[in-house]
C-alpha cells in the first residue's frame, strides 16, 4: 500500500495528493507533523512516501514515481520545468519567511530576509509573464503554480491582486475537482 505522509495545509503535498488522484491510485494518508518528519527522514519536511519501490522524501522525487505508475511523464520540457522551479522558488522562500516570522526575524530587521521578499515579489511577477494557458488537464508545472499560489492565499502570504494573468489563471484551475477536493482546511 502506498503511504503518503504529510500535512492538509502543505503546498508540496498537496500537489502529490493531485497526482494520485487524477491517476486514480489508492493510497493511505498519514498525519505528519515536523516531529513525525523528524524521525523519519533525514529531510525533517512533509510530504514522503512509502511505497513498494522504498521512501521518497522530496515531493519532486514522489511525483516522479507517481507520474512512472501511470506511464506519465512528470516534466516534460525545459519550458515545464522553469515554471516549476519558479514556483518552487516561490513557496520555498514564502516558506522560509512564513517560518522566521513566528522566531521574530522580518525583513524589516534581517536584511538577508529583505532579499528573499524581494525575491517571492519579482518571481510572482515573472510567473504572471508566463503563457499560462491551460489547454486540457494542467501538466505539473500548472499544478505546482496553483498549489504555490492557493498556499500564499490560504496563509495570507502574498496576493495577485495586481497579477491578472494569475487570477485567471486560478479561475481556470478551480474548475479541476482534484484541487477543490484538496484545498486546504478552513484555517
Ligand atoms: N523540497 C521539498 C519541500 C518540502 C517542505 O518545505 N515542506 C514543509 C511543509 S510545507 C516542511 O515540512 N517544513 C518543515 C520545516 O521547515 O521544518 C519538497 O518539494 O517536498
Amino acid at each position: 500500500l502506498i503511504k503518503l505522509h504529510g500535512s492538509l495545509t502543505s503546498p508540496f503535498v498537496r500537489h502529490c495528493r493531485i497526482a494520485l488522484i487524477e491517476q486514480n491510485m489508492a493510497f493511505e494518508f498519514v498525519p505528519t507533523d515536523y516531529a513525525g518528519s523528524a524521525a523519519q527522514t533525514p529531510t525533517a519536511r512533509v510530504p514522503f512516501l512509502h511505497c513498494n519501490d522504498g521512501v521518497f522524501s522530496d515531493s519532486s522525487s514522489i511525483l516522479h514515481w507517481i507520474r512512472l505508475q501511470g506511464h506519465r511523464l512528470f516534466l516534460s520540457s525545459p519550458k515545464g520545468t522553469e515554471l516549476y522551479c519558479l514556483a518552487n522558488t516561490v513557496l520555498d522562500t514564502a516558506i522560509n519567511l512564513f517560518l522566521l516570522e513566528k522566531d521574530g526575524l522580518t525583513p524589516e530587521n534581517v536584511p538577508y530576509l529583505k532579499r528573499q521578499a524581494d525575491r517571492v515579489s519579482s518571481s510572482l511577477a515573472s510567473l504572471n509573464e508566463q503563457p499560462l494557458k491551460l489547454k486540457g488537464t494542467p501538466n505539473d508545472a500548472e499544478w505546482r503554480v496553483a498549489c504555490a499560489l492557493d498556499w500564499g492565499r490560504y496563509r495570507n502570504r502574498f496576493d495577485i491582486k495586481s497579477l491578472p494573468n494569475l487570477q485567471r489563471f486560478m479561475k481556470e484551475i478551480a474548475n479541476f475537482d482534484a484541487f477543490t477536493k484538496t484545498a486546504p482546511p478552513p484555517a
